[in-house]
């Protein structure tokens, strides 16, 4: 069902609940300035993800790709987290168990104040040697400004950013966290996702098929929609910051 507000079971829910699962995605970081994947003017529209979001690109012109996550870090770390980030900080110290599992790799949950963060996709924060695995620093990356492929001073093997590309599998232990806190939570929140692209995607529906209530928070329709309890058309963070209040309220 979609709705302009969120429902007093969702509240009840929320306030009741021993297990909440949130999963994010690029909408959230929208309202602190970062560009969304698939919304007009987004980041694919600039660039195919078969361009740029998987290995073979990046063997084949690592400087285009290298330069391109450097620029998006740049804008990440230039950036604030806005309310919806701050609100699910918040939502998390009222909920036993919380487990907050993101898609986005900007890192602005982490300095929002979450804590038991799942990182689906990676954090472009931090990269490594694509050959020995090597954290590389901020002076291993000067390279690429000057339109260089930067390479590791160990091995010389190629520095990569630590997010999980098209065609590659998810980082294990964040996908079997967020497998079974979607299985265990009570209540399932979608925020900002367009719920596009996989496995993350199911992890909704996998929270509903173990009895989880699941809402989504979106500014438009998504492609779980119609199997979600209730859908809220507005900003996240506008949205967030009410209902989290409204849980803090909830007598
Ligand atoms: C894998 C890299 C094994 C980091 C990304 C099953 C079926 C079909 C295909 C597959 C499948 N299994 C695997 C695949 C292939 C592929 C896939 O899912 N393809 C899709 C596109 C069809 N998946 C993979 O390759 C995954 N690997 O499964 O390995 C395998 C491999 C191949 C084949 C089988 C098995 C790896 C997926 C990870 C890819 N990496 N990014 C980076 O560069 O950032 S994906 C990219 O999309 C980002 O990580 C992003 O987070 C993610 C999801 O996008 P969203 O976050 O949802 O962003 P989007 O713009 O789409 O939507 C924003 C939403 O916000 C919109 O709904 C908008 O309305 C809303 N919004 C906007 N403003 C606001 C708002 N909402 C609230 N408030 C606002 N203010």
């Amino acid at each position: 069902m979609t709705r302009s507000d969120f429902s007093k079971t969702l509240i009840d829910r929320l306030a009741e609940a021993d297990h909440v699962a949130v999963l994010t995605g690029a909408g959230i970081s929208a309202e602190s300035g970062l560009s969304t994947f698939r919304d007009p003017g987004g980041l694919w529209d600039k660039f195919d993800p078969q361009e740029l979001a998987n290995v073979d690109a990046f063997l084949s012109n690592p400087e285009l790709v290298q330069s391109w996550y450097s620029h998006r870090r740049e804008l990440a770390l230039e950036v604030e987290p806005n309310p919806g980030h701050e609100a699910l900080a918040e939502l998390e110290k009222r909920v036993p168990h919380f487990t907050l599992i993101t898609q986005n790799v900007d890192d602005l949950h982490h300095r929002a104040g979450s804590d038991n963060v799942v990182e689906l996709h990676g954090n472009i924060t931090r990269n490594y040697c694509m050959e020995c695995e090597r954290e590389a620093t901020d002076e291993d990356l000067a390279p690429i400004a000057e339109g260089e492929p930067a390479r590791c001073p160990s091995c010389d093997g190629l520095i990569r950013p630590d997010v999980v590309w098209f065609g590659e599998m998810l980082p294990p232990d964040a996908l079997r966290q967020a497998s079974r806190a979607s299985e265990r939570a009570g209540v399932f929140l979608s925020i900002g996702t367009s719920a596009a692209v996989q496995p993350a995607a199911s992890l909704p529906l996998r929270a509903k098929a173990s009895g989880a209530y699941v809402a989504e928070v979106n500014v438009r329709s998504t492609e779980i929609t119609r199997q979600v309890d209730e859908s809220v058309r507005g900003k996240a963070g506008d949205v967030l910051p009410t209902l989290t209040d409204a849980v803090a309220q909830h007598g």
